[in-house]
């Protein structure tokens, strides 16, 4: 049966009956619960907020009788990862007063989330990101999330072009509703006139998932273009942008016990001026609104709308919406990925310092005060500080004359400078993972830590340590951390059990394959090392990890895997 003759999801129900994501909310903030209703829960998310519970406490509090510690992760909506000195530390002070865990979290697509928020702090959280004129609306839930940009700064006119263009796209594309007005900043209720609605590009049920939109300098694939929903690849000339190639039907997320469900990086669509660009993307949203599968939520995402329907027929829908034939996509050629660590000139007499942010997370340790570090550093010399797609940062705007003083000032809280780390430690990243993600079936940002020493001494031993090889760790199949073009990518299948991929690339043009099923956490050097030797030994000039998998095939290794229980 199509979807369109099945029953719809209960989320479409919760949606439609939110009256434009209001639920219940305000009444539930008032009330004494520790927690919000199931589908207050649903309506939560849109407005940028996940309940979860601390997984580590569930047992201790189960056999003491008592209900789980209900805690909320809050994500701002952060376009292009970009924030003030002064934002940033609102946010730092938020973790300090009004979380459980005092810590921040910079994800993979580059905005802060808030761990550990109890619901009684909630609407003070909501509220004092507010007043740093940072919104929360649209960092979850089934509309455009954040869209994320190359975060490298610089005085070429195309890096203001692209930021330009990508404001007006989160203008055009942002939910509109003015229920996040009324529950977390106490607005008054408003009057529509008939016939008006609030949602004029969503209506009342939204997306029928989520949808995400990538924007880069031809060239530079630091964010991982091919894993969005859609993809704006900017051709420069002369310094200047002179229009995008669009991407489509990029997504990580499988499930592990459904073979219908695949990571698929976006493909090439069409070729389209500035001036065109926000009107091409707001009618491939409006194709998706309409025929993305309502019925079965494990579906609903682009990718499969594509998959089902065809590139050809997606194309003419969005070109009836628009009016006009689109131009065909150009060929795209990349050069880098990797996440702008280091000083770098960012014009004249002005550089940017990239930052390594362990698993993203800005935490205060014995040997490194990381968060302290950020502070003070931020404080002091109030650089732009731009979130980075890997989970890292870069302070920006920092007169020539300061930069010792900045590196002096960071190194005095423990903070180590990118160069004296091994590119494998810089190219790693982790999903969140336990003890906050609720979908979490295996550890990932407290266990990569552990393994990364390991990888560096085995890539060392055997002289491929700059082969910039990157390692990515996640808890569950679902991606967060994008292992599924990576080089070598451990992805969560249950406790302490990982599913081992091979063969991504360190450009992030190529998917990687599975290569073991459910390997022990101890075991899994050991499951790569004959594939790593084997790179070493026979590897072209030039040729990356993952391409060189691809080349010969990862069939040979399988017969040398180890016993892996
Ligand atoms: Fe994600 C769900 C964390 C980027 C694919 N993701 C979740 C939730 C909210 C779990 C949940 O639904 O209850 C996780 C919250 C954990 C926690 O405690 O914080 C979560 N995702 C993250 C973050 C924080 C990972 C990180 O370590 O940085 C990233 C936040 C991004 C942001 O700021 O918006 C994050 N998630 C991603 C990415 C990477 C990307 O977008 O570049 C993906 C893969 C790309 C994609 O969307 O296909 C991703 N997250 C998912 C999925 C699978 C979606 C699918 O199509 O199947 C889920 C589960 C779902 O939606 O049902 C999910
Ligand atoms: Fe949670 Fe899975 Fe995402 Fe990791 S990949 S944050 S475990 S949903």
């Amino acid at each position: 049966m199509a979807p369109e003759q099945q029953k719809e999801s209960k989320v479409e129900v919760i949606k439609r009956e939110s009256r434009f994501l209001r639920g219940t909310l305000k009444e539930a903030l008032q009330d004494d619960e520790a927690k919000f209703s199931e589908d207050n829960v649903q309506v939560l998310k849109f407005h940028g907020v996940y309940q979860q519970d601390d997984r580590d406490l569930r047992q201790q509090l189960k056999k003491e009788g008592k209900d789980r510690h209900w805690i909320m992760m809050v994500r701002a909506r952060i376009p292009g990862g970009v924030l003030t000195a002064d934002q940033y530390l609102v946010f730092d002070r938020i973790a300090d007063e009004l979380t459980d865990y005092g810590t921040l979290r910079i994800t993979t697509r580059q905005t802060i989330q808030l761990h550990g928020v109890v619901k009684d702090n909630l609407k003070e959280t909501i509220r004092r990101i507010n007043d740093a004129m940072i919104t929360t609306l649209g960092g979850c839930g089934d509309q455009v999330r954040n869209i994320i940009c190359c975060s490298a700064p610089g005085d070429e006119p195309f890096r203001g072009e692209m930021r330009e263009d990508l404001l007006s796209l989160v203008d055009r594309l942002g939910a509109k509703t003015h229920a996040y007005y009324e529950i977390w900043l106490d607005g008054e209720p408003i009057e529509l006139e008939p016939g008006k609605t609030e949602e004029p590009l969503y209506g009342d049920v939204y997306l029928p998932r989520k949808f995400k939109v990538a924007m880069t300098p031809e060239g530079d694939n630091c964010i991982d273009v091919y894993d969005n929903d859609v993809g704006l690849v900017a051709h420069i000339e002369d310094g200047h942008v002179t229009g995008y190639t669009v991407l489509v039907g990029g997504g990580m997320g499988r499930t592990a016990t459904d073979p219908k469900t695949y990571p698929r990086l976006a493909s090439p669509f069409a070729y389209t001026s500035r001036d065109k660009l926000v009107d091409v993307v707001t009618a491939i949203v409006t194709v998706q609104r309409d025929f993305g599968d309502r019925v079965n939520r494990r579906f609903a995402r682009l990718k499969y709308t594509l998959d089902r329907r065809g590139v050809d027929w997606f194309r003419s829908e969005v070109e009836e919406r628009l009016g006009y034939r689109l131009d065909a996509p150009r060929e795209l050629v990349w050069h880098n990925a990797s996440d702008h660590f280091g000083w770098h000139r960012e014009a004249d007499g002005v550089s940017y310092l990239g930052l390594f942010i362990p698993q993203g997370r800005v935490k205060d340790d014995e040997g490194v005060r990381l968060k302290t570090a950020l502070r003070e550093v931020i404080r002091e010399f109030r650089p732009t500080v731009r979130l980075t797609t890997q989970q890292n940062v870069i302070l920006s705007g920092i007169p020539d004359e300061q930069k010792a003083a900045v590196e002096a000032r960071l190194r005095e809280f423990g903070v180590p400078m990118p160069w004296e780390l091994s590119p494998t430690r810089l190219g790693a990243m982790a999903c969140v993972a336990l003890p906050t993600c609720g979908l979490a079936v295996a550890e990932s940002e407290r266990v990569l830590p552990e393994l990364l020493p390991q990888f560096e001494q085995l890539f060392a031993d055997l002289g491929i340590a700059d082969a910039g090889i990157t390692l990515r760790m996640t808890g569950c199949p679902n991606g967060c951390a994008r292992p599924y073009n990576a080089d070598i990518a451990f992805v969560g299948r249950t406790l302490g059990k990982y599913d081992v991929f091979l063969g991504g690339g360190s450009l992030g043009t190529a998917l990687n394959e599975k290569f073991a099923d459910a390997v022990p956490f101890a075991a899994l050097v050991d499951v790569v090392r004959p594939v790593l030797e084997a790179y070493a030994r026979e590897r072209q000039v030039g040729e990356g990890f993952g391409e060189y998998c691809r080349r010969v095939g990862l069939e040979r290794f399988r017969s040398t895997e180890p016993a892996l229980s």
